[in-house]
This record gives structure tokens, sequence and C-alpha cells, in this order.
């Protein structure tokens, strides 16, 4: 078989099956081409993407821009790695300092890979400036979190899928209950090694949970009072996706330590990024921290392209509305549903919650006929089925998917 030839999508699964790890369970569609807010197979069945890789393509699939600005670095000059400098990099950093209003950045690749460099960014800090003993450092997450899958990261990880047989486990972690200040102010209080609170704006994997409103600026406001750098992990959060270009701009707060990543690059491209003023970042110093593709010509210029997508086409407002709407015609839905519970969410990241157990196979089943319907959504938790379309999605768009998600609910109405 050519390498290249095309395949069906049984050929495709068999060959992942075969040949690839099998560290995911994916729904069974196999895509080969994508634009907008739309995905097809390798049989021509076009799909609305209603997950968009996990909040990676806010700007659509392929946005002409993103790629032409990802095709022509390309074809210029794509790697140096630190060692020298490029004409790219500087350019982006002084875009993306001024786009969200930070001193510096610093540029990685993944997103767990910029969690891991806020991780110790904020340990430095600590035994540099706050002046805590060295290797006492406490960072403060809470339970059922999601920031990655690297080994410090699990190791403050609670859920054992994701976490079992990975030990020993890193430590200098206090897990607290979400969306609980009291629980915060407890830790913060009883314990004068506390470095930093990592926290998600909204919980993505968990389930789509939106906190209390207030928790982040009370949250941020006993941080500064306990001199604990506020870190706000926005990889799934940021970048338009909950209708404000950040959750926590929400409640108008800043983040000590700013975490991005998914659509840094409108999906076309691994970038991720660490943004923080100087009194924080300056602690870093040369070999310090790096990555070899950290900061490459290509991820910067895709950077720029993706980030002035999302104010020349206006996405926090589109992702604002449209999940207002979204929202409001699933809610009518609820009303008199026995298969849904609840909607719930903030812009275009919204889930509803499907009235069964977790352990149930019903949320999966309902992602397998919304896929025969037309439409790609996938299960976070058992019971919850996330849906996250591309922010570029119109309002006819919107409202054609949301016929097509209460159509298949309601083919397992009780
Ligand atoms: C998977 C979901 C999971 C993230 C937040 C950091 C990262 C993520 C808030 C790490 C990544 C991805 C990872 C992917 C599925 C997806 C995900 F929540 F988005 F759905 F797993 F929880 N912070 N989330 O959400 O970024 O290293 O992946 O670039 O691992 O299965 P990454």
């Amino acid at each position: 078989m050519a390498v290249l030839e095309n395949l069906t999508s049984q050929e495709a699964i068999d060959l992942e099956n075969k040949y690839g790890a099998h560290n995911y369970h994916p729904l069974p569609v196999v895509l080969s081409k994508g634009e907008g807010v739309y995905v097809w197979d390798v049989e021509g069945k076009k799909y609305y993407d209603f997950l968009s890789a996990y909040s990676a393509v806010n700007q659509g699939h392929c946005h002409p821009k993103i790629v032409d600005a990802m095709v022509n670095q390309a074809r210029r000059l794509s790697l140096t790695s630190r060692a020298f400098y490029n004409d790219v990099l500087g350019k982006y950093e002084q875009f993306a300092t001024n786009y969200f209003g930070y001193d510096k950045l610093l540029p990685m690749n993944t997103g767990a890979e910029a969690v891991e460099t806020a991780l110790k960014l904020c340990r430095k800090w600590a035994y540099e400036v706050k002046g805590i003993n060295e290797n006492e450092a406490e960072i403060i997450v809470c339970e059922n979190n999601f920031h990655g899958r690297t080994t410090t990261i699990i190791s403050f990880s609670n859920d054992p899928i994701a976490r079992k047989n990975f030990g020993p486990y890193t430590a200098g972690f206090i897990k607290i209950e979400y969306d609980n200040l009291k629980a915060l102010e407890e830790a913060l209080s009883s314990n004068k090694n506390v470095a930093g609170f990592l926290v998600e704006p909204i919980q993505g994997e968990a389930g789509v949970y939106v906190p209390s409103e207030g928790y982040l600026t009370k949250a941020r406001a006993l941080c500064e009072k306990y001199n604990v750098l506020f870190i706000a992990d926005e990889v799934q959060t940021g970048i338009a996706r909950t209708g404000r270009l950040l959750a926590i701009d929400h409640e108008e707060i800043k983040a000590d330590i700013l975490i991005l990543g998914k659509a840094l690059s409108g999906g076309a491209y691994p970038v991720s990024a660490v943004l923080a003023n100087d009194n924080i970042m300056n602690v870093i110093k040369p070999g310090n921290h790096g990555s070899t593709f950290g900061g490459n010509p290509i991820a910067a210029a895709v950077a720029i392209a993706a980030l002035e997508v999302v104010k020349e086409e206006e996405l926090a407002k589109n992702a604002s509305e449209l999940g207002e709407l979204f929202r409001s015609e699933i809610s009518k839905f609820v009303e008199t549903s026995s298969i849904v519970n609840a909607v719930r969410g903030k812009g275009l990241l919204n889930a509803i919650l499907i009235n069964d157990t977790e352990e149930s196979d019903t949320a999966w089943n309902i992602c397998l006929a919304l896929r025969d319907n037309g439409l790609l959504a996938k299960p976070t938790h058992g019971n919850i089925i996330r849906f996250a379309p591309p922010l570029v999605m119109s309002k006819e768009q919107l409202l054609d998917c949301v016929s097509i998600i209460i159509k298949t609910l309601k083919q397992f109405e009780k």
C-alpha cells in the first residue's frame, strides 16, 4: 500500500489500531478535510465540528490567513532553535505582550509545557523573590483539575485513569475544592510556603464547571493578601472561547502568570505561551528553561495571524452572543426532556448533563447518533457531553446545530 493513497474509514482505523499506541478511544469517524465550522470524513460526509479539537480551532479549520502565515514562514525559515535570534520571535513577543497586557512572554509549544513552565516560574519566584526556603514551595491546585499529561501535572490530578501507575509523584501541591473560597483562604493562611494558586477559570474536562460569580475576583484578592501568585490556565478557556478574550476578563481581573495554548495558533501548529510581568519573569535566566521548538519562526508567525483573526472577526462577541442563544435554546428543551438534566457553560464552551450514570454509555451512544446526523461531539466524563464549535459559526449554522442536537436527543428520550 502506498503510504498516502486514499483509505476507507475502516482501513484508517485498522492502521491506527495496529500501529498506533492506544492512548485514545476516538469516536469512529475518520476526518480528511476541514474548513471553517465543517469537517469531512474520508467518504466525503460533511459534519459540523462541535469540539474544535478541544477549543484549539476557535478561528475555524484551515483559516486562510493563518494557513498563509504558516506556509509563507515555512518557506522562509522554519526553525533556528534559540541558539540564535530570528527575525520573527521578537515581533511576536512584542505583539502578544501588548495584546494581553504583560511585560514578557516565554514561548513554548504545548499546553502542558506551558503549565510546567508556569510551575517552574512560580517556584523560582517563591525562592528568589518571596523568600520561601528552597524546595519547600507549595502550589495550590483544585480538585478535578485538568492541566495536561506530564508526570508533574498528573501528580496533582485526582483522575485515576490519568494518574495510576505513573508514580512516584511530584511533591509540592495542595489540593482544594474548586469554587470554594473558604478552602482557599484556609490553605493560604495555614501554610507560609504557598507560592501560587493554579486554577482553570472554568473547569473544562471536569465537565465545563463555571464557578460562582465573583469566585475568581475573590480568589485573586486572597492571593494578593498572602503574596501568592494567581496563575490562570487559559489553555482551553482563552482566546475568545467563553465570550471574552480571556475567561478571567469576565471578572475584570489580571493573572500574575497567564498560560495560553491551543487556539493561540488557531489549531494550525503547536503554540503555547506563559506571560508575566518583569518582577516575576525576570527570575528566569539563560539556561534555566527552554525548548527546541519553543518560539520558532513558524509558531511566531502563526500566533500573530491567529490573534489578529480573533480581533478582526470579533470572535469573542460572536461566542458570547451565540453561546447565549445555544444555552437558551437547549434550556427550553431541557424543561421537557427526560434525557438531559442541564445545560451549562459560558460563551461557546458548553456542556449538557445526560440523565444517566457516569458509567453508562448513553452519552457515547448519543455522540454516535450525533455523528450519524452530521455533528461531531464527544463526552468528557461518562454522562457529560461538551459542545464547543469554532467561534466563526454563524447564527444560522448554530440554529441548524441546535436542531440536529435536539432531534438526536429526542431519539434517546425515555
Ligand atoms: C488530552 C480538554 C482534556 C487543558 C487545560 C492544559 C492542557 C489542556 C485547561 C494541556 C488540554 C486537552 C488535552 C487532550 C484533551 C483536552 C482536554 F479539557 F480540553 F478536553 F484532556 F481535559 N490546560 N486539554 O484543557 O494542553 O498539552 O494538550 O496542549 O490530553 O486528551 P496540551
